[in-house]
């Protein structure tokens, strides 16, 4: 395929509710979007999720549109004729920036597949037609509050809860949640926010029957997480530490963690994510998909990969009313706990072109001569 031009957007999406993890962060979406139009006549999209700030990972909204117009654009233009599976050789030799480089292997997989006549799962390997979701619950202004929200998502019949928790919130919510439902699948995630200091405090939470401690420690103490692993009944789950196919392999001969959350965009793209699955399947190790608040974009693409065999677990792919009143495509509807994987070319969504045009706040077009 012959890249014609790339757009990049800057939309302002408001959030049903705040959305707070540890360190008192409060998350918005604002997004980065991007069409890749070809000269085959197709075009691609997809989202950025780096957020706005680097709060989550290093990456941010607007670094990764430097990088995409500085580093990443010109190496694919210079390129010529290219095929997504050509890209992270292509951008090898710009390091890291996952979101970015993720962010336009996926347009360009997209534009190719829709070319092909060919969905994302296809693809990718499925033939699954629907998956198990789960849901990601924000730390709570009060236990009321959280149980009130844990309830409204148990009513709309998610497969699985996740309670972010951080210190001064741990014990306490996931005991209520627990109590008030002793058979639902439920997680933690901590988003780095605990040290070595505290495997005292987490090893107070394997009386609860939970699936997973999502991300405990710092991303960077692999070895620290290796150490809780062998304190702790709980599994532990890396999130934030898994930037790619070589920290997933280390990270599980380390013993750091017996479960994996794939997130295409923090390993750098679809691709590498089913390296990534590949290498947990053959490893006897359970998979699921993460989340970054994407739109119906970026969601339509996850639905599609926690579709292939080794996503044993629901992951955070919720329906797009989690976080949206109004997606930038058809919404993701959830029917008795799971959404159906879209079968249509490419990541199979239509988008709400005029809505998108709403709530732009800015636009470029890169040409590529
Ligand atoms: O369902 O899209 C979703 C969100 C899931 O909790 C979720 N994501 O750490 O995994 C995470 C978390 C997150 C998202 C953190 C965005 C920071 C930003």
């Amino acid at each position: 395929m012959k890249i014609k031009s790339v757009e990049l957007r800057i939309l302002q999406l408001p959030l049903v509710r705040p959305f707070r993890t540890s360190f008192g962060i409060e998350y918005n979406r604002d997004l980065l979007l991007m069409k890749v139009s070809t000269h085959e006549g197709v075009d691609g999209w997809a989202e950025c999720v780096a957020m706005i700030e680097p709060l989550y990972s290093p990456e941010y909204m607007s670094g990764a549109q430097d990088v995409i117009e500085r580093f990443l654009l010109p190496r694919l233009f210079a390129a010529g004729d290219v095929r997504a599976e050509d890209l992270a050789g292509l951008f090898r030799p710009i390091l890291g920036h996952q979101m970015a480089k993720s962010t336009l292997e996926t347009a360009i997989l997209d534009a190719q597949l829709k070319l092909e006549g060919k969905s994302f799962a296809s693809y990718l390997g499925s033939s699954k037609k629907e998956i198990d979701c789960g849901v990601s619950v924000g730390i709570a202004p009060s236990i009321d509050a959280l149980v009130e929200e844990v309830s409204q998502y148990v009513s709309d019949g998610y497969r699985r809860i996740k309670l972010k928790i951080e210190h001064g919130w741990n014990i306490e919510p996931v005991s209520v949640i627990r109590g008030l439902w002793p058979n639902i699948p439920l997680q933690v995630d901590a988003n780095q926010a605990f040290s070595r200091d505290d495997f005292g405090l987490l090893k107070k939470l394997d009386p609860f029957n939970l699936l997973l401690i999502e991300q405990p420690l710092d991303e960077h103490d692999v070895l620290g997480h290796a150490m809780l692993a062998a304190e702790v009944d709980t599994p532990i789950c890396l999130d934030e530490s898994i930037t790619s196919f070589e920290s997933a392999r280390d990270a599980l001969a380390l013993k750091a963690t017996t479960v994996i959350n794939i997130k295409p965009g923090r390993v750098g793209g679809y691709l590498e994510s089913v390296k990534i699955h590949d290498l947990c399947v053959e490893n006897d190790i359970p998979v699921w998909c993460g989340g970054m608040i994407e739109t119906g974009i970026g969601r339509a693409a996850n639905v599609a990969l926690a579709s292939l065999p080794g996503f044993t677990l629901p992951g955070d792919t919720s329906a797009s009313s989690r976080f949206f009143t109004r997606d930038i495509t058809n919404p993701f509807v959830m029917v008795d706990g799971r959404l159906t994987v879209p079968t249509g070319p490419g990541i199979g969504v239509d988008i709400d072109l005029d809505f998108v045009d709403e709530i732009t706040s800015a636009k470029k077009v890169i040409l590529a001569s």
